[in-house]
């Protein structure tokens, strides 16, 4: 119980986190470690996937693609050394659309996918939910997606290209549950508290 209550005071601290208003963008909280968690993305509705620029700490030179339904639309998306932060980009989906992210690092020509699997394994991307209010924004419901650009055995800091998407859904595999998904767990640990707390006061 001990392990438990320490997990859900961590929560409550990551909650307490990306409650705040206007918080800047989201950052990879374990540099250093290769990201557990890993995800797919998928068209929430039909209409415009709006993408926007967050950032870049590569050296190198990087932009963005994007492949809808296993169907290449190519690369070239946000040039990391000469795109403002808050540059938006879009495509036309249709709800239901999988979406896998890239970036081409063309230093070392090298494409990292949002999938492992086209990695050889390697997680080359953290993702997390965000509420806009950085860089011209709206505040809303964002998809950040920030991806390594070093593979294994670098730095994953999960900081290389960074960026923020509209429109859609992530799945998320393995790792550390989502704060959004402990909001979940701890509201039914509660709810099931409460209901056994009446049960036992209608039998006594
Ligand atoms: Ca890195
Ligand atoms: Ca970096």
């Amino acid at each position: 119980m001990r392990s438990l209550n320490a997990l859900l005071a961590g929560s409550t601290l990551a909650l307490g986190l990306t409650g705040v208003a206007h918080a800047a963008f989201p950052s990879y909280p374990t540099p250093g470690i290769e990201n557990a968690t890993t995800y797919t993305f998928t068209a929430t509705d039909t209409g415009s996937l709006v993408a926007y620029f967050a950032g870049a700490d590569a050296g190198d030179d990087e932009d963005l693609g994007l492949i809808i339904n296993m169907i290449d639309q190519g690369a070239g998306v946000f040039p990391n050394h000469t795109t403002a932060v808050g540059a938006t980009h879009s495509w036309a989906v249709t709800a239901g659309d999988s979406l896998v992210f890239y970036i081409v690092d063309h230093n070392i020509s090298t494409n990292w996918y949002s999938d492992p699997a086209m990695n050889g394994g390697f997680n080359a991307i953290y993702s997390t939910g965000y509420g806009g209010g950085d860089a011209g924004i709206p505040a809303g419901s964002y998809t950040f997606v920030a991806f390594e650009d070093r593979g294994p055995g670098g730095d994953v800091d999960y900081n290389d290209e960074t960026f923020v998407f509209r429109n859609i859904s992530a799945v998320t595999h393995g790792g550390v549950p989502e704060p959004a998904s402990w909001a979940l767990m701890i509201f039914g640990f509660g709810a099931a508290g409460s209901m056994l707390r009446r049960r036992r006061t209608a039998t006594v």
